[in-house]
C-alpha cells in the first residue's frame, strides 16, 4: 500500500527556540507575537519556548546553529525583516540569512524554519507581519510544528 506522510499540527510537549532579529524591531516584534500565538494555539507550552534576540538577520544562522547543536530543542524558528530601501546592502543580508539558515536546516537534526521577510519597503513587511497578508511569524510556527511531526513520521517509515 502507498504510504502517505503528512505532518499534523499537534505541538504538545515540543520545545521550540525562536531567534529573532532586533533590526526592524517594529516589524520583527509582530512576527514574534504571531509565532508565539501560533505555537500556543497548537499546544506548545510557554515554558517550552526560548526566545533569543540577535542584532540583525545576518546573525540568525549562527545562533540558530548553536541552539540546534544543544540537542534539547525540537525546532528552531528564525524571524527577521530585511527591507530593501535604496542600497545593495539588502542583497547581502537577505542572501546570507537565507543561505545560512538553509545550511543549518540541512546540517542539523532538527527543523530550522525561515521566517525572514524580504520586502521592498516597510509597508509590504507590515502587511506580512499581522496585516492584510497575514503573519509570517505565525506561519513559521505552524511550519515548525508540522516539520517536527513530518520528521518523526519519516523516521517510522518501513
Ligand atoms: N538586518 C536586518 O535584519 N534587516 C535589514 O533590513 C538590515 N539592513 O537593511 O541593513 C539588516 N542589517 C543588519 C545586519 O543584519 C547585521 O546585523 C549587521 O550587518 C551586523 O552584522
Amino acid at each position: 500500500m502507498t504510504q502517505i506522510i503528512k505532518g499534523h499540527l499537534q505541538g504538545e510537549g515540543m520545545r521550540v527556540g525562536i531567534v529573532v532579529a532586533r533590526f526592524n524591531e517594529h516589524i520583527t516584534s509582530k512576527l514574534l507575537q504571531g509565532a508565539l500565538e501560533g505555537l500556543k494555539a497548537h499546544s506548545v507550552a510557554h515554558e517550552d519556548i526560548v526566545v533569543v534576540w540577535v542584532p540583525g538577520s545576518f546573525e540568525l544562522p549562527s545562533v540558530a546553529e548553536r541552539l540546534a547543536q544543544r540537542g534539547d530543542f525540537d525546532a528552531i524558528i528564525c524571524l527577521g525583516a530585511v527591507v530593501k530601501h535604496e542600497t545593495d546592502h539588502y542583497y547581502y543580508v537577505a542572501g546570507e540569512a537565507a543561505r545560512g539558515i538553509a545550511g543549518v536546516a540541512r546540517e542539523s537534526e532538527v527543523p530550522v524554519i525561515f521566517g525572514v521577510l524580504t520586502t521592498e519597503n516597510d509597508e509590504q513587511a507590515l502587511e506580512r507581519a499581522g496585516g492584510k497578508e497575514g503573519n509570517k511569524g505565525h506561519d513559521a510556527a505552524l511550519a515548525a510544528i508540522e516539520m517536527v511531526n513530518v520528521l518523526r513520521l519519516v523516521e517510522e517509515v518501513r
